[in-house]
This record gives C-alpha cells, sequence and structure tokens, in this order.
C-alpha cells in the first residue's frame, strides 16, 4: 500500500536541525518542506545550503505553511516552550529536542496542550534508538537478568574544559538553570528509566562549577565557542554547573548513581549505563555503541555485537546492517524518527506508541529530574522527591 507523504518544518538549522533534516530524509515518505530561522536572509541561506524548497523568517511564518504536517522544534532551550506551543496551537505535530522545556512547569503545559489539541508529540531523546540499547531494554523486561538492583553510569564530555569554550548552554536565560544536567544529564535519566523500565523518583545531587568565570567572544549566538586568548573577549561569571554528582532512588527501590560533566579532558560524548540486576549485568557505552557487555558471575562475561542474527528478534530489526558493519549516532536518530513518523502514519494514538518514542510526558519527566536535582543541591544536598503526574 503507497503510505501518504507528510510534510515536515524544520525551525532552527543551527547544529542539530540539520542531523533532524537527514535523519527525515532517509525515511522515504516525508518531504522536508521548509526551514525557519532568524530572518528571512539566513532562513533563505540554510535552505539553499540543505537543498530545502522553502524558507521563513519566522517560526509563525512556517507554521502557517499547510504543507507542514509535523514542525521540528531545533532551537536553543529558551525558544522549546514558544516554538512548540505555537506548533501546537497551529494543530500540527510536534517533534522537540531535549530538555523538552527550561522548566518542569513549562513542560507540564506543553504536555497538556498537545495532549488536549491531539497531535502527536515526541522528544529527541536519540539514544533510545541505538539497536544494542534496545537489545538492554528488552532484555531487562524479560527478566533475562533479574531486577534490576543498582543502575549508575556517567555522561561525560570535554567541551567545555578551557575558560576560553563558550555557549549559549551556559547563559541561564538562553539555556535554562542548568547546564551539564539540562544538556546530558536529561539523556541519561531518560535513558536509564528507558532502559530499566523504573522511574527515577529521588536525587541527592552535588554542583559544582568548575571554571567559574568564562570569556565570551564577540558574536550574538554562540552555540561551540572554542577561541584563543588572542582573541577580543568579554568576561562572564557563570551560575550554572559543568559538573553534577547525582545518587539516584528508584522505584522498586534500586540504587543508582552517575556523574554528568562536561570539562572532563577526553571524554567526547562519553555516556555510559550499566544495570546490575540479581543475575547478571549490562553496560552500554555510546563510544562503543556495537558492543553490549553482559557481566556474570558463574560464567564468563560476554560482549553481545550488534548483530540483527544474535539479537532479540522484538528489535532485532532496528540493527540495518548485518554484524561487523557499525551503525552510530545518525542511524539511531533515524530509527527514532522512523519510529515517530510511522506513528504518524498509521493514525496512532499517543498511548499506542512503541516503547522507543518517547513523547512530552518523557520530557517532562526528565524536566521534573532536573529540576529535582537543582532543588536538592539548593537545599544544602538533601534527598529530593521527584514530582510525578
Ligand atoms: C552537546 O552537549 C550535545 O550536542 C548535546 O546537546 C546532545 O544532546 C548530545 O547528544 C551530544 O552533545
Amino acid at each position: 500500500m503507497p503510505v501518504k507523504r507528510i510534510g515536515m518544518g524544520l525551525v532552527g538549522a543551527g547544529f542539530i536541525g540539520p542531523h533532524h533534516l537527514e535523519a527525515v530524509r532517509r525515511l522515504g515518505f516525508v518531504d522536508v518542506v521548509a526551514i525557519a530561522d532568524f530572518n528571512d536572509e539566513l532562513a533563505r541561506q540554510k535552505a539553499e545550503a540543505l537543498g530545502v524548497p522553502k524558507s521563513y523568517g519566522s517560526y509563525q511564518a512556517l507554521l502557517a505553511d499547510p504543507d507542514i504536517h509535523v514542525v521540528h522544534n531545533a532551537t536553543p532551550n529558551f525558544m522549546h516552550h514558544p516554538v512548540s506551543m505555537a506548533a501546537i496551537a497551529a494543530g500540527k505535530h510536534i517533534v522537540s529536542d531535549k530538555p523538552l522545556a527550561m522548566t518542569s512547569a513549562q513542560a507540564r503545559e506543553l504536555l497538556d496542550a498537545a495532549t488536549a489539541k491531539g497531535v502527536v508529540h515526541a522528544v529527541t531523546f536519540n539514544y533510545r534508538g541505538n539497536p544494542l540499547v534496545q537489545q538492554a531494554r528488552v532484555m531487562i523486561a524479560k527478566g533475562e537478568i533479574g531486577p534490576p538492583r543498582f543502575i549508575h553510569g556517567q555522561y561525560l564530555q570535554d567541551w567545555l574544559l578551557y575558560d576560553t569554550d563558550y555557549s549559549w548552554r551556559l547563559e541561564p536565560d538562553k539555556g535554562g538553570e542548568s547546564s551539564a544536567m539540562g544538556d546530558i544529564g536529561s539523556h541519561w535519566c531518560d535513558l536509564a528509566q528507558h532502559v530499566s523500565g523504573l522511574r527515577i523518583t529521588h536525587v541527592l545531587s552535588d554542583l559544582t562549577t568548575v571554571i567559574p568565570v568564562r570569556k565570551k567572544p564577540s558574536g550574538a549566538r554562540i552555540a561551540f565557542a572554542k577561541g584563543s586568548d588572542d582573541d577580543q573577549y568579554e568576561p562572564i561569571d557563570i551560575k550554572v554547573e559543568d559538573l553534577c554528582s547525582v545518587l539516584v532512588r528508584f522505584e522498586n527501590g534500586a540504587k543508582g548513581a552517575f556523574t554528568v560533566g562536561q570539562i572532563c579532558a577526553g571524554h567526547k560524548n562519553d555516556l555510559v549505563l550499566e544495570v546490575n540486576g540479581g543475575a547478571a549485568s549490562l553496560r552500554w557505552h555510546q563510544e562503543q555503541q556495537n558492543e553490549l557487555w553482559i557481566g556474570h558471575r558463574s560464567q564468563g562475561n560476554v560482549i553481545l555485537q550488534k548483530d540483527p542474527s544474535l539479537m532479540d528478534p522484538e528489535v532485532a530489526g532496528l540493527a540495518k546492517l548485518p554484524g561487523g558493519h557499525q551503525e552510530a549516532w545518525p542511524d539511531a536518530f533515524r530509527n527514532i524518527l522512523r519510529a515517530v513518523y510511522e506513528h504518524i502514519a498509521e493514525g496512532k494514538a499517543m498511548k499506542d506508541r512503541v516503547p522507543m518514542m518517547s513523547s512530552f510526558e518523557d520530557g517532562w519527566r526528565a524536566n521534573a529530574i532536573i529540576d529535582a536535582v537543582l532543588a536538592s543541591h539548593r537545599n544544602g544536598n538533601v534527598w529530593t522527591e521527584v514530582a510525578s503526574l
């Protein structure tokens, strides 16, 4: 049966936006209709460079385009709430980057508005799309490692190592009250909850601003600046954390711990999740994402390769190439967007989505954890309950 084509519009074509375009182009039944950016000229230039037919100098203009059915919100964090709210009001399905909003209160408004309007809503927690992440999830769901007892890991990066490194993510009015937790802690928490099937209920956090003053280069919007000391800089007092460690309690009584940091030399996109169950352990490491470590007590440990013939049949189809053919970050991104667009094409209700597809409820949950982590630290590093719906 020929699939009805779906029109996609992208708001914000900075660092991540072009990856949204590339992923939906690989689906085969999605037309990239238009790009919106801060002004007509910028949008036109980006549309030309990315081969997109139409461009708009504002997101409001893009939302008025009837050829667009799904809006991707790839703007900086402070624009997530207004752009997504407007897209929902215009009756468009919406795919938002993480964190869903600057606060859990804003995220809740988005969830409620999308639910009331009946549009499909998703957040790009893209690590869910890795075949071996799904393998770990189904192994745990089927009881293959026993009940999770300890869930731990890290998400470490080094792109903020020097005081000459700068980004809008460090400015609370643009990135939110948190830097490391909001940007990459949100991924870790979503992944831990998704893979274990357990919600984080309590946190105790310790936040640090390792570099309290940074040198901001001139230029209006800076995503990832790496300057040299010879350049012209403005000194900026940094109020958000670049390092954060958290003790965690999960709903089944399992314990957890993780650290996120952006000042850890040598760690590029070092996301690790390990689950120690009653019978065995699993560890997935993003930088070696084609391998899943399975730890045993009474037999040798095993490395399971991303090989569809060795994986659980329920999720083997996410590996698009045979064993030994490495798949990577853009393939996982494509997998999650395929789940979203197939959901839209099939006209499904949100409650019937596949587990891999994250909703605004999942986005809200991550925002609620960020809020609890900030509150725990602010109140003297105390155990803090995470809000529930
Ligand atoms: C920057 O820290 C960043 O690009 C995040 O914003 C992404 O979500 C993460 O996947 C990689 O690092």
